[in-house]
Order: structure tokens, then C-alpha cells, then sequence
């Protein structure tokens, strides 16, 4: 009688433990059937009633019942196990070949990148780009390029001059003078960097800005030379047509001396905050390089001669991309930058 018990109960559990839906239902099996209080353990006590013959058979059932049991319920444990950890790995999946989200890969700066245009551009016609120190001697600032002693540039208001007697360098032509000091002539270089003035700042002037400054030395330079090499520059970086003029300008350095300023693009000429209302914008003083200066770092002017041009490299940025305040390429305002 309780043989036939134990093994309906058997095959019930067992039925129950396979059909189970989820854990929880599982775990209500097993402490229904194999629990303290569940039928075995009720079973096994109502085996002290039954004859010794009858007991031993009956106990034996009842073991070989429960081990396989206590057998299903362990192995549906694993499968419920094994199906939550696939479902939890299937929902923490990280492509991690993918780039990260939110994350937007950066860009050069307008400067950086128009720089590096024009870099490639002279290295193409055969000119070395040069470094020099933004922390310059008088010497190489003013002295070495033939600028008096009282010429106002030299001015505290002008020039951010340091306690040991050296300055921030007011412009980028001090890399002429090293270049003509390491590399002898025929010499093309240019030099692109950032130059200093204790200027107050407006929507054209920073008092931090970056110049390129460009020197050819050589025999017979003529003008024709410098206004070729200039004109090709701007071609190169506008890649259209702009109006240009050319003027006399004076520079303690270069004789005869030029300015080249682009029409205003912001304004079209008709006048406004960037060009000061004149419709031009200073960008590109240039000329021929005044003997002194050859003399003054050691080469014969009755031999070489040259032509010299400090670009204004923020003016021209400021050109190409139509900013129309210097003072958003500093700013690191992302919502600007973001635009390059
Ligand atoms: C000079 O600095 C000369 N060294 C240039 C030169 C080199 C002439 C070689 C002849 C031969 P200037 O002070 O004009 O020149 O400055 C050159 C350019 O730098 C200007 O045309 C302008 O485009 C830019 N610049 C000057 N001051 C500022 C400023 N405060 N902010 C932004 N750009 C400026």
C-alpha cells in the first residue's frame, strides 16, 4: 500500500519538477515534496507503523525515490541557472569594437589646420619650416632687425617685457634672424607661431595671435619674386577669387616694404567691426630685406639679398572662414569649434 504511494509520488514530483515554469515554482515543489515538513519526511514517519519486513522495503523505496528526486530538482535548478545567466549576458553584450557613446572625436583648430596647409605648401616650393622661442632676447626681437632703440614698438605698452630683460616675442620676424644665424644662404624658410602684444583686445586684435612669418635669401631677389610667392599663398588658400591691394608700408627691416591687406570678407568692403570700418584688413605686410639686417647676422648684401613677409595668421583664418570676432578662436567655446 505505501509502496504503490511512494511511487506515484515519485512520478508526480518528478512530472511537477520538469514542468516547472521558473525558479520560484521549483523551490515550491521541493519544499512541498522534500522539505521538513513536506510528504517524504511525513512518509518516512508513518514507516514506524509498518511491519520490520514491510519497513525495509518500503524505506528503500522511499531512498531511492528521494535521490531521484532531490536528482531532478538539482539538475532543473542548473538549467534555470544557466538560462538566467545567458539571458544576463545576452543584455550586458559590449561590442567593444564600437566607438564609445557620447563620445565625438575631436578636430584640429582652424589655425592648426590652415598652418599645416600652408607648411605643405612652402615645403612643396622648397622652403624649411623653422622654430623659434616665444620667449626672445631684445637682441633678436628688436636689435637684429634694424629697429632703433626708440622706435615706440619697442614700447611697454607694446611689448610684454619680462624682469630678466627678455620679452614675449611682439612678432615672428626674430626667426629670421635665427635662421639666418644657423643655415647659410640661399636660404628659404618659414616660421609659423604665436607672437605677443600688450594691445587691448577688439574683434580683430588679441593680445595673443599667430603670425607666419616667411624669409627668401638668395641672389637677384626682386620684388616680382616676393609678390609671386605671395599671390600663390593666397590662391592656394582661398581657392577664389578675392580682392587684394597692395600699398607701401614701412618696417625698420625691409626696403621697400608693403602691406598687403585682403578685402574685408565679413563685410564684403562696405565696412564694419573686423576691418574698422575701412573695408581692408591688414594680413600681409611684406618686402625686400633691408641690408642692414643681412649685415647685422653676417652675410654681404653686395652678394645676397632676400624678401621677407609676416603673415597674420589668425587675420587670415579669420578670412577664410568669414569669423567675424578674433576673439571666438581662443575662446574654446565647443559650440564654435565644433564647427571645424
Ligand atoms: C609685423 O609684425 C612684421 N613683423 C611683419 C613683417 C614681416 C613685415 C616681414 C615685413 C617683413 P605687423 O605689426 O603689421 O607686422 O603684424 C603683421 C600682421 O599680424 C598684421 O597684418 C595682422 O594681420 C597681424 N596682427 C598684428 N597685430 C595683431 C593682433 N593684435 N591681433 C591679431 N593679429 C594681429
Amino acid at each position: 500500500m505505501m509502496e504503490t504511494e511512494i511511487s506515484e509520488l515519485e512520478t508526480k514530483a518528478l512530472d511537477r519538477i520538469s514542468a516547472a515554469h521558473s525558479p520560484q515554482e521549483l523551490e515550491a515543489v521541493r519544499v512541498e515534496v522534500l522539505g521538513r515538513k513536506g510528504i517524504l519526511s511525513h512518509i518516512s514517519k508513518d514507516m514506524g507503523k509498518l511491519a520490520p519486513e514491510e519497513r525495509a522495503r518500503a524505506g528503500k523505496l522511499l531512498n531511492a525515490a528521494k535521490q531521484a528526486i532531490e536528482g531532478a530538482f538539482e539538475r532543473r535548478k542548473q538549467e534555470f541557472e544557466k538560462t538566467a545567466l545567458n539571458v544576463r549576458l545576452d543584455a550586458e553584450w559590449i561590442d567593444l569594437t564600437l566607438p564609445a557613446p557620447g563620445v565625438r572625436p575631436g578636430s584640429l583648430h582652424p589655425i592648426t589646420q590652415i598652418q599645416m596647409e600652408i607648411e605643405d605648401l612652402f615645403v612643396s616650393l622648397g622652403f624649411m619650416v623653422l622654430d623659434g622661442p616665444e620667449v626672445e632676447t631684445e637682441f633678436h626681437n628688436f636689435d637684429a632687425l634694424n629697429i632703433a632703440p626708440e622706435h615706440p614698438a619697442r614700447d611697454a605698452q607694446d611689448t610684454f617685457w619680462l624682469t630678466d630683460g627678455n620679452l614675449l616675442r611682439t612678432h615672428t620676424s626674430p626667426v629670421q634672424v635665427r635662421g639666418m644665424e644657423r643655415f647659410p644662404p640661399p636660404l628659404r624658410m618659414i616660421a609659423p607661431g604665436r607672437a605677443f602684444r600688450n594691445e587691448s583686445v577688439d574683434a580683430s586684435h588679441e593680445h595673443t595671435f599667430y603670425q607666419l612669418e616667411g624669409m627668401m635669401i638668395d641672389r637677384d631677389v626682386s620684388v616680382a619674386h616676393l609678390l609671386y610667392f605671395m599671390k600663390t599663398l593666397l590662391k592656394e588658400i582661398f581657392r577664389r577669387e578675392v580682392t587684394v591691394r597692395l600699398r607701401p608700408g614701412f618696417f625698420p627691416f625691409v626696403e621697400p616694404g608693403f602691406e598687403l591687406d585682403i578685402q574685408c570678407v565679413i563685410c564684403g568692403g562696405s565696412g564694419c567691426p573686423v576691418c574698422k570700418q575701412s573695408g581692408w584688413v591688414e594680413l600681409l605686410p611684406c618686402g625686400l630685406v633691408n641690408p642692414n639686417v643681412l649685415r647685422i647676422s653676417g652675410l654681404d648684401p653686395e652678394k645676397w639679398n632676400g624678401f621677407a613677409f609676416g603673415l597674420g595668421l589668425t587675420r587670415l583664418v579669420m578670412m577664410r572662414y568669414g569669423i567675424d570676432d578674433i576673439r571666438l578662436l581662443q575662446s574654446g567655446d565647443l559650440r564654435f569649434l565644433q564647427q571645424f
